[in-house]
């Protein structure tokens, strides 16, 4: 196999080659969509920063343009680094990043578009009068960085940049009137010890109740904010439900999760760096993450190629007001091809039945379980500890009560390989349930060197009605798993050795007492996406 396209995806975003990282200054622009991302241009580890460039009018066919913002001025010689866009009044674009001087001070600088009239954006000026924001005394110069999407109440412009002071995770917060001139507030948005260093916070208001998104400069009664950052310490993400007090400049989370490293993740796997943005085209917040490779480093220079983004998500506040929810922008569903249904199913403990027909390596697949017997739940646990811990435990093929069950993705015909997707259901008392949403990386491929985690969150769902639905977009060497319509979501990269191309099936299984009927089952083979080649968008 030509290991330098074996795992490639077909229609998750990817450049023809050289290393990603994080999505930057996500936007829409008459009407085209933007995407700048974190990009080596010199090979496929991370280094050599800039900001490479990428427009699209459906999110999922790509155009590379030539490098938005790359060093060239004292102010960001060491590497331009993750930023975020503002629409100004008059619709225009501006965006605010990190450069790093000589000395590599992080400082935060901006750049405006040099032809307002190509809806392209192609090239993008730094004025002179940057930096616009330098690490004053009592900050840490080496852990300032990240701005977000600036909002504007009360008079002003405001920017949150991510930062520690030791172990303590700070969201710095600026004002600016013309948004040249910026002035530290004197609080932080939001601060929490223990948590290390924050990246890439993203700041921003959801409704209370809908699906629709809100610009990020939207207050009211029936609005609440989220506040997510990543954790330069652990590599992952959490984030928080609450409230904004446009007047004190303070944002309070709600007490309904953990404001630390235990609290709600928007990806429980592979999954960082992200950003969010307000698709003013159809009304939708949405939100990009990066996914990075889980081989080994020698595997990436050998592939020339390292990282992608995740499919862009629609993200809303659940009913229940106490998490996110996600769902993959409708557009991917352009890119499925042929569909295969199965029909009512029902699975005993120990079977599984095979999903034929797709290109099983590259799918789309959605599915609705049924259960009838929840008496026949284990008992939970409290001190199994995190849902990942649990996952570890039992893997697929452990027996239980009800579950373990779900589907086998990227599973070679006699599960050599596979990379289960599955769900177990405990019971806590009566009509109380806890049930956890399982990636398992570890049988997914016998190559050596790679992270194989079993990733898994919890899913928050009353589950009494009998049903739990599942759907995962499987790409070649990633399948994310959005559990229960979205309220929890899974990346995870995988590298199989013999389950890839037309050896890939898949599968619906049950290795769990309690029968399991698959309601309903579709699942499309999805088709190529057009991908950062230039052309026609
Ligand atoms: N990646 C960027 C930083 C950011 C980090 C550098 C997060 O700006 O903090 O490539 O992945």
């Amino acid at each position: 196999t030509n290991i330098k396209k074996v795992h490639r995806t077909g229609y998750h975003f990817q450049p023809p080659k050289h290393w990603i990282n994080d999505p930057n200054g996500p936007m829409v622009y008459k009407g085209i969509y933007h995407l700048f991302y974190q990009y080596n241009p010199k090979g496929a580890v991370w280094g050599n920063i800039i900001w490479a460039h990428s427009v699209s009018r459906d999110l999922v066919n790509w155009k590379a343009l030539e490098p938005a913002i790359y060093p060239s001025k004292h102010f960001d010689i060491g590497g331009c680094w993750s930023g975020s866009a503002t629409i100004l009044p008059g619709d225009r674009p501006v965006i605010l990043y990190t450069g790093l001087d000589k000395d590599a001070i992080e400082m935060q600088n901006y750049a405006i578009p040099s032809d307002l009239t190509d809806p392209y954006l192609r090239h993008w000026t730094k004025p002179d009068d940057n930096p616009l924001i330098y690490p004053t005394e009592g900050i840490n110069a080496s852990a300032f960085r990240d701005p977000t999407t600036a909002w504007f109440s009360g008079g002003y412009w405001k920017t949150v940049i991510g930062s520690r002071h030791r172990r303590r995770g700070i969201a710095h917060l600026y004002r600016s009137k013309d948004f040249l001139h910026w002035v530290k507030a004197k609080h932080p948005l939001h601060s929490v010890p223990n948590t290390g260093n924050w990246e890439c916070p993203d700041f921003f208001p959801v409704l209370k109740e809908g699906k629709n998104g809100l610009d990020t400069s939207s207050l009211g009664e029936n609005v609440r904010h989220i506040l997510k950052v990543s954790l330069d310490e652990t590599r992952y993400e959490y984030y928080t439900i609450g409230t904004y007090d446009p007047k004190m400049d303070k944002y309070i989370p709600d007490n309904t999760s953990a404001d630390g490293w235990d609290g709600l993740r928007l990806d429980y796997g592979n999954f960082y760096a992200s950003k969010t943005f307000f698709d003013s085209n159809k009304n939708r917040r949405i939100l990009w993450g990066w996914a990075n490779e889980s081989d080994p480093k020698e595997n990436d220079t050998a592939k020339g190629w390292s990282g992608i983004q995740t499919i862009p998500r629609t993200m809303w506040l659940d009913s229940n007001g106490k998490q996110l929810m996600h769902w993959p922008i409708e557009e991917i569903e352009m890119l499925r091809g042929n569909k295969v249904e199965l029909g009512k199913t029902t699975l005993k403990k120990g079977e599984h039945v095979e999903v034929k027909g797709i290109t099983a390596a590259q799918a789309d697949v959605e599915v609705v379980f049924s259960f009838s017997d929840l008496n026949v739940a284990e008992k939970f646990n409290p001190s199994w500890g995190a849902a990942h811990t649990i996952c570890a435990q039992k893997g697929s093929n452990v027996p239980g009560g009800v579950g373990p069950f779900g589907i086998m993705t990227l599973a070679t015909e006699d599960f050599y390989e596979y990379t289960p997707v599955f769900f177990r259901i405990f019971k806590v008392k009566n009509n109380m349930h806890k049930v956890v949403l399982c990636s398992d990386a570890r049988p997914s491929s016998y190559a050596p060197g790679l992270y194989k985690p079993a990733f898994a969150g919890f899913v928050d769902v009353n589950v009494t009605n009998g049903k739990l639905s599942l759907r995962s977009l499987i790409d070649n060497s990633v399948v994310e798993s959005f559990g229960a319509g979205g309220k929890t979501c899974i990346t995870s990269r995988v590298y199989p050795q013999k389950a890839i191309y037309d050896n890939a099936h898949l599968f619906a299984f049950n290795n769990g007492m309690a029968v399991i009927t698959v309601e309903k089952l579709t699942a499309w083979s999805m088709k190529n996406a057009n991908r950062n080649v230039r052309g026609r968008i």
